[in-house]
């Protein structure tokens, strides 16, 4: 109790936490007025943009960049991150791609080890084998091989950055994006004790960001959830439990239903759809899909069963722009308000999410934090910042918006690979 008076105390002389006060107080949280900050929507254009491409090459690399801190989800703690990093060439210029695969198989069945193998074998075999016209082109040459959606999303990111650098466009401006800065939040890994889960509220809250994800696993939940709720009454929280419980424990998440959550994300298994349903039907609190969510069919799935409300879109686990922007789409047609998730992604992987945000249906606040967040260092110049309300803004600059930070990449580089066309390939 005694850290929650100092708590109210600690709110009372955070401006940015009373500034966003009125809107918290709301009942509706997802109608709140920043939810919808500096949207001026404009129809996206349909048809990508299109320049014949030769790729003349693919580069993978890996690097280890330490955290900060570690991470502690429910399925494990990392203290570095092996950050994958693809480039892809043509004429004369470089486009940069992250796969946000981890080491294990944990959050996803891919891996950078399976990843590198897909690339390698297959995708960049295809992607160099005749000409690219658009990204269309790219995803359909991708279909035929199964999954592998992060293995994919590496070279539609990088593919991207290169189409926006040669036709000098920002990445939000190829998409249609209509917002200069976007809402951002912070997810929260597993701590050690409740003080220390206190403080990173805190802090997160003191420097702006607009929303605090918890992860929570059997044991670290309803507890620390009703403790940081009675410090923090009025802030946006959600929780995140990367497939931790059954439908067995509804009962028992139902507790959670007294928090005025914005959300639970995903709570059920890595790839259902039908017990999140039947959870969602019990519960007031509106359940958001990750894991589950892999692509635009499995989206109008879950949206069709009612599986969820909320939907985080991660361009790595549905397989690059192409499939992202679908599920945008869709979802803004039927009004259910997504979000940007993230994968601890390199200041690379970062500005793709960012331009990706600023698209009109992103009306939540997203997991795109300050490189500081992560990492002493970042690959990219300037590193990604979080304004004192909580914003990042969308760069303007062609391609990732970034400078991308070669000299540094090149000294941390773990591995490096080359793939070039078969000889002969183009006609
Ligand atoms: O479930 O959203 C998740 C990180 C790695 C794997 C899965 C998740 C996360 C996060 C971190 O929540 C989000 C971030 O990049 O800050
Ligand atoms: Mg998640």
């Amino acid at each position: 109790m005694r850290v929650c008076l100092q708590q109210l105390l600690h709110n009372v002389n955070n401006a940015a936490y009373a500034a966003k006060r009125t809107c918290y107080t709301k009942l509706d949280l997802l109608s709140c007025a920043p939810m919808q900050h500096v949207s001026e929507v404009q129809a996206r254009p349909c048809e990508m943009k299109s320049i014949p491409l030769e790729i003349e090459r693919v580069e993978l690399r890996t690097i280890r960049l330490p955290l900060h801190e570690p991470f502690e989800t429910s399925f494990g703690s990392i203290d570095s991150r092996l950050i994958f990093l693809v480039s892809v060439t043509a004429q004369g210029q470089t486009g940069w791609g992250e796969v946000v695969a981890a080491e294990e198989p944990h959050y996803s069945y891919e891996t950078v080890g399976t990843a590198a193998h897909i690339i390698r074998d297959y995708l960049a075999p295809a992607l160099m084998s005749d000409r690219v016209t658009n990204l269309t082109d790219i995803a359909s040459r991708f279909t035929s091989f199964r999954g592998h959606n992060m293995a994919k999303a590496g070279l539609e990111l990088a593919y991207m950055d290169l189409l926006g650098r040669l036709s000098d466009q920002s990445l939000s401006q190829l998409i249609g994006g209509t917002r200069s800065s976007v809402a951002v939040g912070v997810s929260l890994g597993i701590q050690p004790s409740f003080e220390k889960l206190l403080d990173r509220v805190n802090r997160y809250l003191s420097l702006g960001y607009q929303r605090i994800k918890l992860k929570i696993k059997p044991g670290w939940d309803i507890g620390i959830v009703r403790d940081v709720r009675r410090c923090h009454p009025e802030i946006l929280l959600s929780v995140d439990a990367n497939s931790a419980y059954t439908i067995s424990d509804a009962e028992y998440l139902k507790q959670l239903d007294d928090f005025r959550l914005l959300m639970i994300e995903q709570p059920l298994d890595h790839d259902d759809l039908i017990d999140h349903a039947k959870f969602q039907s019990m519960m007031k609190t509106a359940i958001c899909l990750d894991e589950s969510i892999t692509g635009i069919q499995r989206t109008r799935q879950a949206l069709d069963l009612k599986s969820c409300r909320i939907i985080n879109i991660k361009i790595g686990r549905v397989g690059g722009y192409s499939q992202a922007l679908a599920i945008h789409d869709a979802c803004e047609a039927r009004k259910i308000p997504v979000w940007c998730g993230g994968m601890l992604e390199s200041g690379i992987g970062r500005a793709h999410n960012i331009a990706l945000a600023s698209l009109s249906g992103f009306t939540l606040p997203g997991d795109i934090s300050a490189s500081s967040r992560y990492f002493a260092r970042d690959v990219i110049t300037p590193e990604v910042t979080v304004s004192p309300e909580g914003t990042v803004d969308v760069p303007t600059g062609s391609g990732i918006g970034f400078e991308v930070d070669v000299d540094y990449i090149d000294a941390m580089t773990q591995t490096k690979e080359r793939i070039q066309p078969s000889i002969g390939r183009l006609k």
